[in-house]
């Protein structure tokens, strides 16, 4: 499995996401700092939101394969740069969360915003059903020659 970094606002699904990833029983919990989980390094929300602190993503995503932009589907809260993939020095993926809350719109209004970012390839999941979390985890075992 690679070793990713998830980035995402506050509550866009990423320790749910690290918890279905890796199963484990899906509990809230609010993440406070940075939570290594196996090869997946969960981090709060706050790391995006607050500028200051986006610095520390770029340094943790030194020592991993993929930075990976987590994007809630259901909410109309966009927090990305168009091309802020390009500020990390690993690739970028995405993944558009909740789907299963989303309405159609709201998943390609994500998706959209997750390919300006520059990341590439996107993911459309929810980790609550399970939907689309396979062709994650298919991806991360995949080695790199392999897609190229
Ligand atoms: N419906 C639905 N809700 C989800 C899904 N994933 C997460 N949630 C809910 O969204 C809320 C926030 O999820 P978290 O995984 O804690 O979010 P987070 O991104 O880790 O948030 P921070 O730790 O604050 O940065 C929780 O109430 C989750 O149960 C999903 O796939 N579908
Ligand atoms: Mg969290």
């Amino acid at each position: 499995m690679k070793k990713i970094v998830l980035v995402g606002n506050v509550a866009c699904g990423k320790t749910t996401l690290c918890q279905r990833l890796n199963g484990l029983k899906l509990q809230y919990e609010k993440t406070q700092a940075l939570n290594v989980v196996n090869c997946t390094i969960d981090t709060p929300g706050e790391y995006l939101e607050h500028r200051s602190l986006m610095r520390g993503l770029t340094v943790v995503s030194a020592d991993t394969d993929y930075v990976v932009f987590v994007q809630d589907a259901s909410r109309d809260l966009y927090l990305y740069s168009p091309g802020q993939a390009a500020a990390f020095p690993v690739p970028v993926i995405g993944v558009v969360s909740k789907a299963d809350i989303a309405t159609e719109k709201q998943i390609a209004q994500a998706k959209e915003l997750l390919e300006l970012t520059g990341a590439d390839p996107i993911f459309v999941l929810s980790s609550y059903t399970g939907d689309g979390v396979q062709a994650l985890i298919d991806y991360l075992q995949d080695d790199i020659e392999e897609k190229a």
